[in-house]
């Protein structure tokens, strides 16, 4: 998988992928991830990249040919199965978005800052607006981290045995159950009897039950039918 983010900070999105699962999924050459400014793509001096609104108000709003000559450049070198804008405004991201993401090839990733961007990018170009949630960050980095991060642990050979995300919370629809290391006497609290017992069958019963009372107490509208 391709992800292409387009930003004017793309120093904001320079550490977030180069750790843990996200670097071993570059390495394993599983995920590319591609930074690209706004301020190189801009046909205006002092390379400017937003301006006032019309109609008044605070703020600036991104232009709209910055973006589009990024956009177009991109495209015309390969073709983008998505063009996700991030945006407080777009459909809330959750699991199942996450899982479709990772089957496509080549996504392109819009950030927008200050106001917004100008809606006529959105019009032509935007195929998906994704928010992370009901709070305004100053930026799409931050948000856009989250998605690829999600993302890309989902990406088919990226994660192994030890780390599946077939036992992730929601990835079954219920919240993962708790987990323990060693010592198994840790100040006096015990792990859980079950854990240590060596049956497999008592040890997935015990897992599920807890995932279950987890979900039923923590977030019981994952329980119903419509969720
Ligand atoms: Cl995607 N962008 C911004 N600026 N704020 C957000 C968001 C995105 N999702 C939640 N809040």
């Amino acid at each position: 998988m391709r992800i292409d983010i387009i930003t004017v900070l793309p120093e904001l999105l320079e550490s977030p992928f180069g750790h843990s699962i996200l670097k071993r999924a570059k390495a394993k050459g599983l995920l590319e991830i591609y930074t690209h400014n706004v301020r190189d793509y801009t046909p205006y001096k002092q390379a400017q990249v937003d301006d006032y609104q019309f109609g008044g108000g605070a703020g600036m709003v991104m232009m709209a040919e910055p973006l589009a000559l990024a956009i177009e450049k991109l495209q015309s070198e390969r073709i983008y199965t998505e063009i996700i804008f991030m945006t407080p405004d777009g459909k809330l991201f959750d699991q199942k978005a996450a899982n479709d993401l990772s089957l496509k090839e080549n996504v392109m990733i819009i950030c927008g800052h200050y106001k917004g961007i100008d809606e006529r990018i959105r019009e032509k170009y935007i195929t998906k607006e994704i928010s992370i949630g009901n709070y305004v960050l100053s930026g799409g980095e931050l948000a856009a981290a989250v998605v690829v991060d999600a993302v890309g642990r989902l990406i088919p050979g990226v994660l192994n045995d030890e780390t599946s995300a077939l036992f992730d919370s929601f990835q079954d629809g219920l919240l993962a159950p708790p987990v323990y290391t060693r010592p198994a006497d840790w100040r006096g609290n015990k792990v859980p009897e079950q854990l240590m017992c060596g049956d497999p069958k008592i040890i997935d019963e015990w897992r599920y039950q807890k995932s279950l009372e987890r979900t039923k107490e923590r977030r019981p509208e994952l329980l119903s039918d419509d969720f």
